[in-house]
């Protein structure tokens, strides 16, 4: 496909601007169609990130934040961020076992950080508020992938205070950690969906209300939602599949605020893997949540008859506050058509009935158990401050975490640097394990997970992932010591 400088295909830019006419903004996503005739995949995967290195197991890659002059809303070319000047960023591309090199340099005007988000590494490279990389400046994030953690992350800036705006703006891409041993069969056609939303003004430059305005208290009440949804940077695209044939989706939620609540019409999904990675076992669902964050696994079945058209949408679902609670929250709205080729059905792909083992937490030696509360924009009653820590551990232990939302909206929370397993949600068990590291909290909702501190001392952040809620305080510091017998940290 023939691609601007920016990222965006052409035929999206051109399918926008004849849907739209110049100048004008677009409809709600839910009503918009593509006016082209569609042959095949329009949905085009950002470039991944090329591997400088000739050593084996080494992934060594040049990422750069910059400015950039891109159109986030097809058909209006505007300032933006960009990670090495795409939109998404490229896609790291990596093993289990690897060692992963990232020569950093931040060309913005700017401090900003990476957050390797969900990924097992030392504290140093976690690219958290505490460690700031200047306008300038270059930093190298080095880590080595742990095993049995393949499976679907992301990255993004984590600076104090700015995380939402520079995501805003454009920088954001994925992570795939591929297993060498990979259960599923190698000959399943895979697709990266990174769902995005965002609100743009009349030139097509993200609209980011300042935090006086109306809309900046509406934005830090809800988290910044946007009428105008994307999934890699695309409006509407098209994922062409045969009749009969089984697709795997890595779906990624990158959104500041919303949260998804995904099908597609008519037919089940086949959900096989969440954010620590595959499930032990297939699980099918008529729709789920997708909140800020998490990732999924997805097998999509060609159920439908050669030249036939369906669509992934996102149905309502209230994680609001009543009194904020947007007017349209009940559309369902269309994220990216499934068209059916005109082709014979292709035989059905066995999928193993059991995935993996996931080795289940001993919860009867737990060391410690914490209570956090989440109120509106706060922890524990409190706001984030960088020279507190808010919760001491120590290595090795395993610990019940309660988390407990006592206001009227959803709080996604998420734990840096160590994957986790629910346990129950308002007391009810969880059905299966899985590893997690992002729990959306319900309203008036209390979730309860085990989580084991196995390496990498140092200081941790948790946070609500309503990214206006995190810039404005919602975040603590978890401290992770070597026991005394190891010295102290
Ligand atoms: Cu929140």
């Amino acid at each position: 496909m023939v691609r601007l400088p920016v990222g965006i295909p052409v035929v999206a830019l051109l399918a926008s601007v004849a849907a739209f006419g110049p100048g004008l903004m677009p409809p709600p996503a839910s009503r918009f169609t593509s006016p082209l005739p569609v042959v095949g995949d329009t949905l085009v995967a950002p470039p991944v990130l090329v591997n400088l290195s000739k050593a084996p197991h080494t992934v060594e890659v040049n990422l750069t934040a910059g400015p950039s002059r891109l159109a986030l809303l097809p058909g209006h070319v505007t300032d933006a961020f960009a990670y090495n000047g795409s939109v998404p960023g490229p896609t790291l591309d990596v093993h289990e076992g690897d060692k992963v090199i990232i020569h950093f340099t931040n060309n913005l005007a700017e401090k900003t950080t990476i957050h390797w988000h969900g990924l097992h590494i030392p504290a140093d490279m976690d690219g958290s508020p505490l460690r700031p990389i200047r306008a300038g400046q270059r930093y190298d994030y080095v880590f080595t992938i742990p095993r049995g953690t393949a499976g679907t992350y992301w990255y993004h800036p984590h600076p104090d205070v700015r995380t939402g705006y520079q995501i805003a703006k454009g920088l954001y891409g994925a992570i795939v950690v591929r297993d060498p041993d990979d259960p599923l069969p190698a000959s399943l056609p895979e697709k990266l969906l990174i769902l995005s939303d965002n609100r743009f003004r009349p030139d097509g430059s993200p609209d980011i209300a300042p935090g006086n305005s109306p809309q900046g208290r509406v934005d830090e009440e809800n988290g910044r939602e946007g009428n105008v949804l994307f999934v890699n940077g695309q409006v509407m695209p098209t994922i062409a599949i045969r009749t009969g044939e089984v697709q795997r989706w890595r779906v990624i939620n990158v959104s500041a605020a919303r949260i998804y609540r995904l099908a597609i019409p008519g037919q089940t999904l086949t959900h096989v893997g969440g954010d620590g990675g595959l499930f032990e076992r297939p699980v099918e669902v008529e729709d789920f949540l997708l909140a800020n964050s998490e990732r999924v696994e997805l097998l999509v079945r060609g159920a439908g008859a050669p030249g036939s058209r369906t669509t992934l949408q996102d149905l309502p679902y209230d994680r609001y506050d009543p009194h904020t609670r947007p007017a349209d929250w009940e559309i369902s709205r269309d994220l990216l058509s499934l068209q059916y080729l005109q082709a014979p059905a292709v035989a059905p792909v066995v999928i193993p009935a059991t995935l993996r083992h996931v080795e289940r937490l001993d919860t009867s030696r737990v060391a410690a158990h914490r209570e956090i509360v989440l109120s509106q924009g706060l922890i524990n009653g409190r706001m984030m401050d960088m020279h507190r820590v808010d919760v001491w551990s120590r290595l090795d232990n395993i610990e019940i975490w309660q988390i407990e939302n006592v206001v009227t909206m959803d709080h996604p929370f998420h734990l840096h640097g160590f994957q986790f397993q629910v346990l129950d949600r308002d007391g009810v068990p969880e059905p299966f394990v899985s590893w997690k590291d992002v729990v959306n909290v319900k309203k008036h909702e209390t979730v309860r997970f085990a989580v084991r501190f196995d390496d990498f001392p140092g200081q941790w952040m948790f946070h609500c992932h309503i990214l206006d809620h995190e810039d404005h305080g919602m975040m603590g510091i978890l401290q992770v010591r070597l026991p005394p017998s190891r010295g102290k940290k």
